[in-house]
């Protein structure tokens, strides 16, 4: 663990030294990461046949088979959804691999699906490429199958299988490394540095998720809530996958000395498996909408799950969903009230072009005519660092300035939803600041009568 630990501590204190005099920035692969915005998992296995969420590694291959199985019709939905990647688990913690893995016998190669002839991470990744999607992968650490888990000679099946994965199928953008282990599974020493030097030196441009990153970090929770004050900084003395403190992780920390962005992690139905006893608890295109508001508009990434059933299909309830979730956010965000009365900077959807804003100097906008809105969005130029600490949105009710709302942190996005006011002017008051706030984007937009 503690090499573990000083690899990232290393990593951050380079990373700090050469690309800002003071304030920690996000690697390039860090930066094209955060503005996918909402990407998917899909978690299937053996598990979704036996209907269990953790499989004990005992489970006979014979009983993956989705007898209607297509890629094509899980990243087309998603894809329709408007998400940028697909996640897959490619082996979970029971051991099975989706792939015809050199490295074992427990695997699609020795199931009935298409007579043991078949691979879904082929066919996922291929589905991803023809679509337009981003493809990564999760390769459980833990495996409950493997005979040689808990003996140094696992960290070498384990570097084989990854390997595989991160050679055979194309570009791979992510990587998640899961640091769950249940509380009687054997010792085992992973060596997560060596996993790590292998994703960077086979797929460069991957980002490597786990509780301490060294890329991207866990949010802290399943439920898909990041903190209300969310720094995509933080320092990672003391932790290690499965070894984290969630609190910590889920607001970051202001003084954090590595960029390691925030991704929640959340399921659309209450198992992050398909069972068929859940298809009536399937999240709601509302309840996903307040999903993306407390991920992507508190600075972190919505990573949702849409797990496959048991044909081997996206179920129609989930793909509706998701669907309508999209509509419902593409017409809350469609009409920006800020267009043509601020600098087209803020309104040309680009990072990169920004406008400086002192601390305590209201940035005022006049509409010229009344405007009704209930929804705002701030977006900071974060190539150059998070710095906004604390900010407040007024209007101007005619005699004098209201409150609408005030926030801490904003970093790639911050979205605020409050009551709908009627104003002719709006200002922004950025009050605390790491120096001059960079501000990318503004918005104020009225709210899709769906939501
Ligand atoms: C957890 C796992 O134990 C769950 O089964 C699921 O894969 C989730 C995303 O991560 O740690």
């Amino acid at each position: 663990m503690k090499k573990i630990i000083s690899l990232v501590a290393i990593a951050c204190f380079y990373s700090s030294i050469i690309f800002s005099q003071s304030l920690p920035t996000p690697s390039q692969r860090q930066l094209q990461w955060q503005q996918m915005e909402t990407n998917a998992f899909l978690h299937f296995t053996v598990n979704t046949f036996t209907d269990k969420e953790w499989g004990d590694g005992t489970e006979s291959e014979s009983v993956f088979n989705p007898t209607k199985f297509n890629a094509r019709q899980w990243i087309k939905a998603l894809k329709d959804a408007g998400f940028k990647m697909a996640i897959l688990t490619c082996k979970h913690h029971d051991g099975f691999c989706l792939w015809p893995s050199k490295y074992t016998e427990h695997s699609v190669k020795n199931s009935p699906w298409k007579n043991g002839k078949g691979d879904v991470v082929k066919e996922v990744s291929d589905a991803c490429r023809a679509y337009g999607l981003k493809f990564g992968i999760y390769l459980s650490p833990w495996d409950r199958h493997e005979p040689t888990y808990g003996t140094p000679a696992y960290n070498i099946f384990y570097e084989n299988q990854l390997k595989e994965l991160l050679t055979n199928y194309g570009e791979i953008s992510e990587v998640w490394f899961d640091g769950a282990k249940g509380a009687n599974a054997k010792n085992m020493e992973y060596d997560f540095k060596g996993y790590w030097n292998i994703v960077r030196k086979l797929q460069p441009h991957a980002v490597i998720f786990s509780d301490a990153g060294p890329d991207i970090r866990w949010v802290g929770n399943e439920s898909g809530n990041a903190g209300q004050t969310c720094w995509s900084t933080i320092d990672t003395a003391g932790m290690a996958p499965g070894k984290a403190d969630a609190a910590y992780l889920n607001t970051g920390d202001i003084k954090g000395k590595c960029w390691m962005p925030a991704e929640t992690d959340v399921s659309i139905r209450p198992g992050w498996f398909y069972h068929a006893s859940e298809n009536d608890k399937v999240k709601t295109p509302q309840q996903l909408v307040n999903l993306y508001y407390q991920s992507v508009g508190r600075n972190s990434l919505l990573l949702l799950n849409v797990p496959p059933d048991r044909e081997g299909l996206l179920y129609e309830t989930d793909v509706k969903n998701i669907k309508t979730f999209r509509e419902i956010l593409n017409e809350t965000f469609k009409t920006n009230f800020a267009k043509d009365k601020v600098p087209a900077s803020l309104t040309d959807k680009k990072l990169n072009t920004f406008i400086s804003i002192k601390t305590n100097k209201p940035y005022v906008i006049d509409f010229k005519k009344l405007i009704k809105i209930d929804r705002a969005l701030l977006q900071e130029n974060i190539a150059s660092g998070q710095r906004i600490i604390k900010g407040l949105l007024e209007y101007w009710d005619g005699k004098e300035w209201e409150k609408i709302d005030d926030f801490t942190t904003v970093g790639y996005k911050r979205l605020l939803r409050f009551n709908i006011i009627t104003a002719k002017k709006l200002r922004v008051t950025i009050s605390e600041s790491k120096g001059a706030a960079q501000l990318a984007e503004l918005g104020f937009f009225k709210a899709s009568s769906k939501e």
